[in-house]
Formats: C-alpha cells, structure tokens, sequence
C-alpha cells in the first residue's frame, strides 16, 4: 500500500495543532537552546520555498536539541511595519495594520504546513502597540544616554516617493522602488551615534562564530583606517595662511604629493579660491551639485575637476602645490581634501593626466624600474626613493612610520583613525512606522515623552500620503501633534517623523523569552538565561545592516545596564538562496516575483507532501550555497520516502518480540548510519545526511547484503528518531504505527564506537587537474555526496568559476572542470 501522505500529514499537523510539542519550558535548571530564525516582513505574496530553506534548516536543530533533552525557545514573529503596507494602503485606501494582519494569518496558514516546532504562545508583531512601545522605550534610553541627535542633513531623496531614502534604498543613485534618480535634499532628521560604537563593533566581531564572509562584510562596513592627518599650509588671496588638514592612510609617499584636491563642498573652498577663477569654480560647483542620481555617480567616474588659483605648501619641502576641487574627493569622510599623490594612487593618477599634472615616483618596486616614466600607478610595497633621508626604507612599514614621526615631531601631523561608518539616519517621513517618542517644547526644548505614557500610538490618518514636504503624514493631525509639554505643560508639538523599519528587527530577539511583560521590555534574569542566542539563520541580505544594528543595540543596552552579555547572536548560518531557470530571462536566477520563477510551496505541499519538500529543500545541496530547485530532485525524495514507507510496514518488519536482537551485520550497519548521519548534521551538512538515509535503505533492501530484514524494536526507533528531524509526519506514524509510541517519548539515539570500524577511504579533489584537496570518504558513500563534499572543500578555487562538470574515479580522485 502506497504511503497516503494527505491523510497523515493532516492528521499529524492537527495533532500538533492541539497539542504542540516541544514548546518553551518555563524550568530554568536545564540545558537551553535558542535557535531564532530571521522573522519575515509578512508580505502580500506569501512564503515561497525560499523561505522554506531557511526555516526547515532551523528547525532539523531545533528538533535534535529537543529530542536531546534541551529547553527550547525557537519562536517565530512579523516584522510588519513598512512601506508595502503603506504603499498598499494608498493604493487599495486600506489601513496598513487591516492589510497586515490578513497577510500574518495567511503566512501562519502556510507555515503550519512546514510542520516547525515553534513556540506559537511567544509569538511577536513589531506593529503591535505592546511591543513597539518597548522600541520607543529603548529609543528614549539612547535619547536620554545622548545617542539621539537632531539634524539637518542632506538625505537621499525620492521626488516621486516625496520621501527620503536610506543608503540601501538608492541603487545606482535610483530610487529602489520607483526608478527615480534621487536627489539629495536638505532635512531635519533624528541620527543614531553608531559611530560611537564602531570600534566594539569591530572588535565583538572576533569571538562570534559567524562565516568568515560575515564578519568581512561587517569590517568592511565599519571601515576602520589606520592613517596621519597632516596639515599643509594655503596661502589666502590675501597673503595670509590657512591651514588644510588632510588624511592619508600612505603618509609614506609624502615627497611625492604633486597637488591638492579638495571636496567640492567643502567649508573652506570660497576661502582659498582666487579671484581669477572664482567664476569658474562656482560654476563648477553648482553644475556639480545639481548633477543627481545615476548621473552623479557617472561624472564622479569621470575624475573630473578644476583649479582654484591657490596653492599649499609642502610640509617638508616647501613647494609649491596647485588645489583642485575635484568630484572624487568626498567631503564626509577624513578631512575632504586629498594629497594628490598620481604615481602611487589610480584616482590620482588618473587626475593627473587629466589636468597634465606632475608624476614622481617615490615607491620603488624590490624588483623593477626606477625614475622610468610610470604608465600606471604603482600601489604595491617597495622602497623609498627620491626622499630625502628617508630614501631607501620599505615604503609600507618603515618608511611610513618614520615619516609620520618626524612629522607629528615638527608638529604638522597627528595619527589618525578613521571610520567608514556613518552615524545613522534614524527617522522616517513616513506612516506606517513607530512614532518617534518625543515632543518639541518652545520652553524646554526637545523632551521625552514620559515612560508611563507610551507608547505614543499610531494616530488613525485619512491620508497616507507622504506629504512632500519632508514632514510625515502624521503632521497634518492637529489633534495628535498639539500636545502639551510633559515637563511645563505648556502648548508643544509630537515629533511626527517615524522610525526607520530597521527598529523593530533590532531588538525582537530580546522580547521572545517574555513577549507579554507590561512593565519591561524584557527581564534581566530570564535573558541571562536565554540569550545570546544559539543559532540564528537566515539570508545574506542581512549580512552588514539588520546584524550590524542589532549589535548595535545589544552594546547599548549593555552599557546602559540593561543586558548582562553584549553580542545577541554566537553562532550564525547564512543559507544559500533557491534559484531557478526563468523563461523569462532564459537564466538561472534568484526566485522572485518580478522573474516569474517563483515555486509556491504549497502547491509542492498538495502534490508531494510536506516531508518530501522539506527533505527536497534540504538535500538541493550544501545548505549555505545557492541551489538550483529542479521539480524531479522532488520526485526523486517522494520516491525515497513510498520506498521508505513500504519497506517499514512490511508485515513482519518490525519483530514483536521486544528481546529479539538483529544479526550483527545489521546490528553494524544501522550503527554505522547513526555515526555518518550525526557527523554530517554536525558537520552542516544536511543534504548528506539525506544521502545517509538513502544508503540505508538501499542496504537494507538489498536482498544480496541482507536477506529479509527483521528490526528490532530499539534500532526502528533509533532510525525513525534520526529521520524525524528531516521529516516528521511520516517519522511521527511510523513510531505509533510499529512503537506504538509518540515521537516525544523517544530519545535521541547514540551509537557505539566499538562497532565501527574504519571504513573509508582518501579521494583527491582536482580542480582542472590541479591537486587542490582530498577527502575522506566512507566506503558506502554515494558520488552525489562525495561531489558536495567534495565540491565545499575546494570552493575557493570554485567560487567565481564556472562549473562545466566533473569527473569521478570511483575510490580514486574527483576532478572539477571549470571555466
Ligand atoms: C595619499 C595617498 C597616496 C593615498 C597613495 C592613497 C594612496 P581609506 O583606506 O579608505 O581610509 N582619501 C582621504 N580622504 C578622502 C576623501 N574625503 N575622499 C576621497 N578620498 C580620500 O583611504 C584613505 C585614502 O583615501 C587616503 O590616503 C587618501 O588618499 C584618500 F599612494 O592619501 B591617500
Ligand atoms: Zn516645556
């Protein structure tokens, strides 16, 4: 009889429905797991099998430390503020939270079929006025600590959108959502002082057990540069010096500075510019500044400038050094002016041909050319030339560092570190976000609102319409704004910008132990317990901002008192993204809507059932790499799972004799399974572990190896046990069917070390028939499963490649042929 997987799953879903396992014990005294999946935006469209691979993932751990005895919190929630919603309900004139709920009970409908053990009683909604109270409550915190500020800024702003834009909403100087150039615009906003933290930012980075490419991606954000700020002297139009600091991260090329190049900008330029060529420099800078969007970035490609009419002086030569405005250099970062060095910088030296400027070599290269004229720059280490008493000291170490000395010693530099990192813009002139808790006194100035009045609610509004004036649609209800000031009760004014959607996802993790508190946001003791959390899993889209900002809040909360550990996440996985062919594009390509290459899981659910995608979605390959969904892998573990199913309930199978032990052989070989399927979920890699059921199988119903199988009850549940972590509908049945027990009452199976022996054998990997690794491989694996292991061993030379195949020589080596 074919496996009726609609019935049973069915069946086992409202089990679960009725009475959840492995829900949050409130016992303290135990081993804990906390195992957190990135809460989705609940969108229009639904979950897709993208979706599926992270929450699956998740879920496999969640249920071995589980069965292993654990506490688990492994909850779920909605990131549910945002502009879908808010677009939505300009369009459909629906209210954002009507619009949002709708979407929260479809995906709650849908993930029930994913058959996840989360803890649906802690379960979160950032726009739930009981929640986002506690957002606007650590926001006064920051406030209060002097980590807010009020300013002025020039922000990215969309003139169709009629909002401002934060960094990652403007895509090649567009509008992310409407394809508008942007422009910059000048508007008050409320800042974050993340700058304040960028160097426990970096240096927490360390003890976190992340992906390398993680952390890279993260200090790359950070942008920490270790360098000199060295003042050159201007000489004014009218005779008197001015001085201009400038950071140089190669202070050991200082003898070779031809020029000056100044931000266009920059405070300082109608000081120095002379009178001759006033004209032209405004001209350039207004051209310069009108220039938006994509067009901007594709002048600044350009290197262009122009010349002031002024001159520095070299710090130690004294010559006389022309100053460029020149689109290259940014006011917002060091001091905005640029010692021009064209021999040793691209930029530089890419201006200086421009503008027929002098090139000196001072890096000579170990092995190379001296005083020859340079076609490009030369960026590499080498040795001082043409430097006076520096002359002939490594230019990268040394040689800088002399040259700083001497400087900082004659008084014209100082060492310097900068950062890439920006304060961040925390406000937002829109609806659909937590009101900003603060109200604007003519007497008292800018105040809290006070802590026993939040949360200071979303207002209902007619129109969600940004208004355009860079104020928020909330600024247009008297009746809301006009307030009266907590601190002098006289006639003051709410803010009316919103946070950012960022704000929500920064903390959630801190309220999932305790989502009900109605005096705190969270509780000391039980986050003692709880936290940092054990696995967080998620896409690498959120790689740099969502864990860089959730950081950011665990140091200040930290610092504040609040939090006795200052990283919220120890270990983290990124999984790969699902890609399929579009007929659109005729390509490969990430699943989305706008490719037309989505899969909805649940018309895979109807078809193949929740285990067979569950499994699928697992086995596509090594969980962190983007995989390629193909309908027949479906089949394939449909397949797999009837083979499974009929060979279980084959009459017989399972020995009624509760002391019957099975011949060694088989006693060895479930025993050998139970290694190779823990090592390799250990290892992270699932898909393998898939392949070690499938062996199994294969052995066990290979009439040749072992004749008529006969099970005994422990090695059924132990191999039930194992399975039902990857899919436990029909693990679930199974062990009532033939155990006449509920999963929840099995352990997690160990196997014994005496009964393996070793049986595995050395392969090389070749990479176009380069030696580039080898593997150790049990003599039972599959190709399938020593090419992905295989293939995560030698992904560095894999990684930008194209694969066109590979080649396998049984027991022997595995060679990748690449492009
Ligand atoms: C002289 C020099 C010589 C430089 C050379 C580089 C190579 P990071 O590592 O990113 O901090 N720079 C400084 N301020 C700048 C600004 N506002 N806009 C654009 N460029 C700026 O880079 C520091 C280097 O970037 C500095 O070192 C400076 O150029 C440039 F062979 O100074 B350098
Ligand atoms: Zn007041």
């Amino acid at each position: 009889m074919s496996y009726d997987f609609e019935k049973i799953e069915k069946k086992w879903q409202k089990n679960w429905q009725d009475s959840p396992v492995a829900q949050t014990k409130n016992d303290k005294s135990g081993k804990k797991f906390y195992c957190l999946d990135m809460f989705p935006y609940p969108s229009g469209s639904g979950l897709h099998v993208g979706h599926w691979r992270g929450y699956v993932l998740s879920d496999v751990y969640s249920r071995i430390k589980w069965l292993e005895g654990y506490n688990i919190l492994h909850p779920m929630g909605w990131d549910a503020f945002g502009l879908p919603a808010e677009n939505d309900a300009i369009k459909k004139g629906i209210h954002p939270a009507i619009n949002t709920a709708s979407n929260i009970a479809n995906f709650k409908k849908q993930l029930k079929e994913v058959a996840v053990i989360y803890d649906w009683s802690k379960e979160i909604n950032t726009t739930d006025p009981n929640y986002y109270k506690w957002t606007q409550w650590i926001f006064l915190k920051m406030f209060d600590a002097g980590l807010a500020y009020e300013q002025d800024m020039p922000i990215n702003w969309c003139p169709a959108c009629l909002t401002g834009l934060a960094n990652e909403e403007v895509v090649n100087g567009e509008c992310d959502r409407c394809a508008t150039p942007v422009e910059q615009k000048r508007i008050r906003q409320w800042v974050l002082k993340i700058t304040d933290y960028a160097e426990k930012l970096l240096k927490g980075l360390d003890k976190l057990e992340w992906p390398e490419k993680v952390k890279t991606m993260q200090r790359n954000w950070i942008g920490k540069s270790e360098g000199a700020e060295i003042t050159f002297q201007v000489i004014a139009p009218d005779g008197s010096l001015i001085d201009l600091p400038v950071y140089t991260t190669c202070a050991h090329t200082i003898y070779g500075v031809t020029f000056l190049s100044i931000a266009s900008d920059h405070d300082l330029v109608p000081l120095i510019v002379t009178s001759d060529y006033k004209d032209q420099v405004i001209d350039y800078q207004n051209k310069y500044a009108s220039l938006v969007g994509a067009k901007k970035l594709e002048e600044t490609g350009k290197k262009t400038g122009i010349f002031t009419g002024a001159y520095a002086l070299h710090p130690i030569t004294q010559d006389r050094l022309p100053i460029y405005l020149a689109d290259y250099v940014l006011k917002g970062y060091g001091t905005g002016v640029v010692m021009g060095v064209p021999a040793h910088d691209e930029r530089d030296f890419e201006f200086a041909k421009k503008y027929d400027l002098p090139i000196k070599q001072v890096v000579q290269p170990y092995k190379g050319y001296k005083n020859t004229e340079l076609t490009q720059a030369y960026t590499e280490d080498g040795i001082l030339i043409n430097s006076d008493a520096f002359d002939g000291a490594q230019a990268f170490t040394v040689g800088k560092e002399n040259i700083i000395d001497f400087l900082v010693k004659a008084k014209k530099a100082e060492r310097k570190v900068n950062y890439k990192l920006r304060d961040w813009i925390f406000s937002r002139q829109r609806y659909w976000g937590e009101p900003i808790p603060l109200i604007h006194c003519p007497k008292c100035g800018i105040v809290g609102v006070p802590e026993d009045q939040l949360p200071v609610t979303l207002p209902e509004v007619e129109s969600y319409q940004p208004t355009g004036t860079g104020e928020s649609p909330l600024a247009a209800i008297e009746e809301w704004v006009n307030v009266p000031c907590p601190k002098c009760h006289s006639r003051a004014k709410r803010e009316t910008n919103t946070m950012p959607q960022w704000a929500g996802s920064s903390w959630y993790f801190l309220r999932y132990p305790n989502p009900d508190l109605n005096d705190k946001p969270f509780d000391k003791h039980e986050l003692k317990y709880w936290l940092p959390v054990d696995l967080y899993v998620g896409g690498i889209e959120h790689a740099i901002l969502h864990l860089l900002y959730a950081r950011f809040y665990t140091k200040v909360l930290y610092d504040l008192g609040y939090l006795t550990f200052d990283e919220p996440f120890s270990h983290l996985f990124n999984q790969g993204m699902v890609t399929k062919y579009s007929e659109k594009s005729k390509k490969v390509e990430k699943m989305s809507k706008s490719k037309g290459n989505v899969v909805n899981p649940d018309e895979m659910v109807k078809e193949y059932g929740s285990d067979a995608l569950r499994m699928y979605i697992l086995f596509m390959g090594p969980p962190e790499l983007d995989s390629q969904w193909q309908d027949s892998g479906l089949d394939g573990i449909k397949r797999f799972l009837n083979r499974f199913w009929l060979f279980m309930t084959q009459e017989n199978r399972v020995s009624k004799d509760i002391n019957y032990q099975e011949a060694i052989e088989i006693v060895k070989r479930i025993n050998s399974f139970i290694k190779d399927f823990q090592e390799r979920i250990d290892a992270f890699k699932p898909n393998t572990a898939i392949s070690s059921c499938m062996e199994l199988l294969n052995d066990l119903t290979d009439q040749n190896k072992h004749k008529d199988v006969v099970l005994s009850f422990s090695s059924t549940e132990k191999i039930l046990v194992l399975l039902s972590t990857l899919a436990p509908h029909i693990s679930s049945e199974l062990i009532e069917k033939l155990l006449n027990k509920q999963l929840q009452d099995c352990s997690w199976p160990t196997y014994d070390k005496t009964l393996i022996k070793d049986e595995s054998f050395t392969i090389a990997i070749q990479v176009n028939g380069k030696l580039r690794g080898t593997i150790d491989v049990d003599v039972n694996a599959q190709e399938d499963e020593i090419r992905s292991l295989a293939y995560q061993q030698v992904f560095k030379w894999l990684e930008d490649k194209m694969l066109m195949k590979h080649i396998y020589v049984k027991n022997k080596l595995i060679n990748f042929i690449v492009k």
